[in-house]
């Protein structure tokens, strides 16, 4: 399905340490298509719905005021299995786990600083997109598509 469609964010520490352009430029690079990005202050209230499923974790709070630390960078891109490449590329949670040429075993020591978050299932994907971009995302044709998919 070349029109699946996945959340990336960059994390506040990701922001702080100046990786928005390289992250971004590695989806772009291996060849998804973006059709939304944007800088946010989200709230607390934003954070959690966002990890809703993790409420009851030990590391929510912590998770959530890491979250809260400065800047998000959101993006959505949308190719050839986005959801499960987009994973892929961002690495293991915790970092130690990432293979090197991974987001995160490139960039990162701490499963509590990762650096970039991505969706995990087309389902939470869509959840994540209405979530951040209620404005919705853009349709437009990119000219490399044809030298990308068979
Ligand atoms: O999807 P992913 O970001 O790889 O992991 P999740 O299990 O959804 O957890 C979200 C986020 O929470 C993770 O990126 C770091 C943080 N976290 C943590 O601080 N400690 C853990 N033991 C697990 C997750
Ligand atoms: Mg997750």
């Amino acid at each position: 399905n070349t029109t699946e469609r996945t959340y990336i964010m960059v994390k506040p520490d990701g922001v702080d340490r100046g990786l928005v352009g390289e992250i971004l430029s590695r989806f772009e690079k291996r060849g998804f298509k973006l059709i939304a990005a944007k800088l946010a202050l989200p709230s607390k209230e934003h954070l959690e719905e966002h990890y809703a499923d993790l409420k009851e974790r030990p590391f929510f709070p912590g998770l959530i005021r890491y979250m809260l630390g400065g800047p998000v960078f959101c993006m959505v891109f949308e190719g050839l299995d986005a959801v499960k490449t987009g994973r892929a590329m961002l690495g293991a949670t915790n970092p130690l786990a990432s293979a090197p040429g991974t987001i995160r075993g490139d960039f990162a020591l701490a499963t509590g600083r990762n650096i970039c978050h991505g969706s995990d299932s087309v389902e939470n994907a869509e959840k994540e997109i209405a979530l951040w971009f209620p404005e919705g995302t853009l349709q437009y044709k990119l000219s490399q598509a044809a030298v990308i998919y068979e």
